[in-house]
């Protein structure tokens, strides 16, 4: 209960400050070790979420930072709380999201004897973490969690860390609110922009790749306005979809894994390509098989808004240290050429980019996963938000979902499986009035499948699209490829996931033949509980592309030939 005169203990004035921050959403599981924070929620007006592991919880807010470009809050206790959390952190990590967790930690005069769950957090998530720290002094919390926002969001964003020791939490202080965090915006210099200009004006077979995070719905109108300007082809890299409009004219495909062959090779003849957010990680870079490193022959031009990125894999012919939205901004000065000899390329590439994507391709088995995913492209509202974690059944998302807005694609570039139920609900608890269709595999749904019970906490009506293969098929894949006919700990019992969502209070059904699923998606809808939708996936239909038995009879045929 907060005291009447002007001290607050240090647990309120960190409650305070994620309120001058513009926090209006945290996720958690509580823990002892910081009941103070727990009370001081209670007094104020943030919404919270109380989910049942770490992981789901760290996932929902790596999900919110995400969708928002502002740091997603998350609470967890000492050690096994923390380590729980864990792959939520390296999300925000790899994916460069904005994120704070803070954890709970033993009381100050107990440190370093190895007291119940302690763990040196600098120590853990040190190489994780963008910064991680512990707060030791309650006159400090406005300037640590300011410096957390500040450093969660500026240059490569990512997730900090702070620990909070449990008798620190309780101590009283009469100290003034930090001002609100603002995220540092870098701007490219005229000089780099003119150099743009001039290579843009010297190219004959441009292309622009984004990815990354700092992206914002204006930032991805100015890159639509520019690419319309320079008849300029786009493409979008491993899970970073959402960034441009799929059905644009200068839309160009998705460089992720198992690419359209076209744009590989259209990126490959590209001789500019404007790499703008994005890394160029293992996964879009074709296991960093695309470019010469570190200096590519094509000419390069990376816009990355942390400083140390440029550089660091590939030598561009142009690096530009600014933010995507900055950048994005500042398209607007550039002049196209009087001749844009690329034009009818672009044509092709976006006719190309629709032919790889326009119909599902042929699978074994009564149920189509590609149908499945084109029938909901065509059927959801357009501000519907799809999630996934990682698994083969990923690969029919990313070919056949055409992205169309801004952040309408939640799902990990770091491969993370669990993902897309604690995600769904984040994005329904953040945005109840639209549609959240989680797509999972077998194996990744029961990654994170508890947090259905946080679903039926909070009436939160996510539809969970399971394509249930019996298989940990990503693995199984690779086994065959490389050790074909040797199946080892690829295979799966699955539970009875339609009764699993009703043990939840939640509306199951099982699909069994492609032309079945609209009518268990409306009535998934129409129960307003959340969803399971199990679809029966023959195991033999592992890829858009080929069937287990075409793989592992491939790679026989290789052996002995
Ligand atoms: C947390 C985590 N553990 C393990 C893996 C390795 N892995 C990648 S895909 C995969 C199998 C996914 O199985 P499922 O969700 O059933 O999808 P499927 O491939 O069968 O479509 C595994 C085990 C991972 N990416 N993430
Ligand atoms: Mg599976």
């Amino acid at each position: 209960m907060r005291a009447k005169d002007n001290m607050r203990t240090a647990a309120e004035v960190l409650v305070d400050q994620l309120i001058v921050h513009g926090v209006h959403h945290v996720f958690c599981v509580p823990g002892e070790s910081y009941l103070a924070v727990l009370d001081a929620f209670h007094d104020r007006a943030i919404s919270v979420t109380v989910c049942r592991q770490e992981g789901g919880a760290a996932m929902m807010a790596e999900a919110v930072g995400k969708a928002t470009g502002r740091p997603g809050i998350c609470f967890v206790t000492r050690g096994p709380g923390a380590t729980n959390a864990s792959p939520g952190i390296h999300i925000a990590r790899q994916d460069s999201t904005p994120m704070i967790v803070f954890v709970g930690q033993v009381g100050r005069e107990m440190r370093e004897r190895e007291a119940f769950q302690e763990l040196d957090y600098r120590a853990v998530f040190g190489t994780m973490a963008k910064w991680a720290t512990e707060i030791d002094d309650p006159a400090r919390v406005p300037e640590i969690v300011s410096r957390a926002f500040h450093t969660a969001t500026s240059g490569r964003p990512g997730p900090v860390v702070i620990a909070l020791p449990e008798d620190m939490l309780t101590e009283r202080v009469a100290l003034p609110d930090a001002p609100a965090f603002e995220p540092v915006e870098t701007w490219p210099g005229l000089p780099e922009m003119a150099k743009l200009q001039k290579l843009l004006w010297a190219a004959e077979r441009p292309i622009m790749l984004l990815g990354g995070s700092r992206w914002s719905e204006a930032a991805c109108a100015a890159v639509q306005r520019f690419a319309e300007r320079f008849a300029l082809p786009v493409c979008t890299t491993f899970r970073r979809g959402s960034l441009f409009d799929a059905l644009h004219p200068c839309c160009a495909g998705d460089l992720g894994i198992g690419p359209n062959p076209k744009l590989l090779a259209r990126v490959k003849e590209s001789d500019l390509v404007i790499l703008v957010g994005g890394r160029l990680g293992e996964q879009p870079s074709q296991s960093y098989s695309l470019f010469d490193i570190p200096g590519p022959r094509t000419t390069l031009v990376h816009v990355h808004p942390g400083a140390e990125e440029l550089g660091r894999v590939y030598k561009p012919h142009l690096a530009i240290n600014a933010s995507p939205t900055a950048f994005a901004a500042s398209l607007e000065g550039l002049q196209p050429p009087n001749e844009i000899k690329w034009r009818e390329g672009t044509k092709t590439a976006h006719a190309d980019f629709l032919a790889w994507t326009e119909k599902a391709t042929d699978q074994p088995g009564d149920v189509n996963l590609g149908a499945v995913l084109v029938w909901l492209r065509e059927n959801l509202p357009a501000d519907a938000i799809i999630t996934n974690g990682a698994g083969n059944f990923a690969a029919f998302v990313h070919r056949f979902f055409r992205f169309r807005r801004f952040a309408q694609h939640i799902a990990p570039t770091s491969g993370s499986m669990g993902y897309g139920v604690p995600a769904a609900l984040a994005m329904k608890r953040l945005y109840p009035e639209r549609t959240v269709v989680c797509i999972a595999g077998d194996g990744d749904f029961l990654m994170n499948g508890q947090e259905y019970a946080t679903a039926a906490l909070y009436n939160l009506p996510i539809i969970t699209v399971i394509a249930d293969n019996g298989l940990y098929g990503t693995i199984r894949m690779h086994q065959e490829r490389h050790y074909p006919g040797r199946i080892s700990a690829t295979q799966l019992r699955n539970p009875d996931f339609v009764a699993y969502a009703r043990a939840f209070d939640g509306f199951g059904i099982s699909v069994e033949k492609t032309a079945d699923f609209p009518a268990a998606f409306k009535a998934a809808q129409e129960s307003k509980k959340p969803a399971i939708i199990r679809l029966k996936i023959d195991p033999e239909a592992i890829s858009p592309g080929a069937t287990l038995g075409a793989i592992r009879a491939k790679a026989l045929a290789d052996k002995s030939g």
